[in-house]
């Protein structure tokens, strides 16, 4: 099988069922835990552990959602905390000029304000979530991005996740580095203090715990892109949807 941990894009979970057995085998798929439980047992862990998701270190909440329709997603078990004292955002690579970021300069920096629908690739969906933050494109026009370039890649201080984007959909005006989510600053279950944010894809495009952006010369397929998933992730023309009838 192509796509081991995700569960199958084809059949999007039905809304307003946020804890069916769907969803919690395709989060269980994604490593988070090596148990089976019913949905009985979910809904009373769901009641015992409450919104304790960023305290969990044992990924238990990881079977839960999110808040507001979110499902929480982590490929590692445990990701440490940076607050915005020890925040770091790195630019590099095939660039003039190098540098880190703090909380503070990236705050310093004009903010964009998106609503747009959150989608997972697995099926469910969040409408019009605010993001808010800095536009890649202009980090990367402060990096100045050299002639050889084509690609921009990002890692995560959970130590596993990446993510890439062709120069091209990097400098879309709907790609952040996001600061805020919901109106409020990202928490750590969201991939605070700093995600990346791609509206028109697929949401594992949208990399939390964001802590570095290297630009490359080519694409190199991210953490899920390995898997099976497509790097081009438009929303509704990729995973196999092309040639699917829309219901
Ligand atoms: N670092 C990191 N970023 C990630 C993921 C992850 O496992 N690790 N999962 C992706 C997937 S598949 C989705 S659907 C969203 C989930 O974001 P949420 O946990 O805020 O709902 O994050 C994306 N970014
Ligand atoms: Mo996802």
């Amino acid at each position: 099988m192509s796509r081991p941990e995700e569960p199958s894009p084809e059949r999007p979970e039905e809304r307003g069922a946020p804890i069916g057995r769907r969803v919690l085998l395709g989060t269980l798929g994604l490593g988070a835990l090596g148990v089976v439980a019913a949905p009985t047992l979910q809904r009373g862990l769901e009641a015992f552990l409450g919104s304790a998701a960023d305290k969990d270190p044992t990924g238990l909440t990881g079977l839960l959602p999110n808040g507001g329709g979110f499902r929480y997603y982590s490929v590692t078990s445990s990701v440490p905390k940076k607050n915005a004292d020890t925040y770091r955002l790195t630019v590099g690579g095939l660039v003039d000029h190098p540098r880190s970021y703090t909380m503070g300069d990236l705050r310093d920096l004009p903010q964009t304000r998106m609503v747009k629908d959150v989608q997972c690739v697995t099926g469910w969906r969040v409408p019009d979530t605010p993001f808010e933050g800095v536009r890649l494109s202009r980090l990367l026009d402060a990096a100045g991005v050299r002639a050889s370039a084509g690609a921009v890649r990002f890692t995560c201080f959970d130590g596993a996740y990446t993510e890439s984007l062709t120069l091209d959909q990097a400098r879309r005006a709907d790609v952040l580095v996001a600061l805020r989510m919901q109106d409020k600053e990202i928490g750590h279950s969201h991939g605070g203090p700093v995600r990346l944010y791609v509206a028109p894809m697929y949401f594992y495009k949208s990399a939390k715990w964001l802590s570095g952006i290297t630009v490359t010369e080519d694409v190199k397929p991210g953490y899920w892109e390995e898997r099976g998933y497509d790097v081009d992730a438009w929303v509704g023309r990729s995973n196999g949807r092309d040639d699917k009838p829309t219901s």
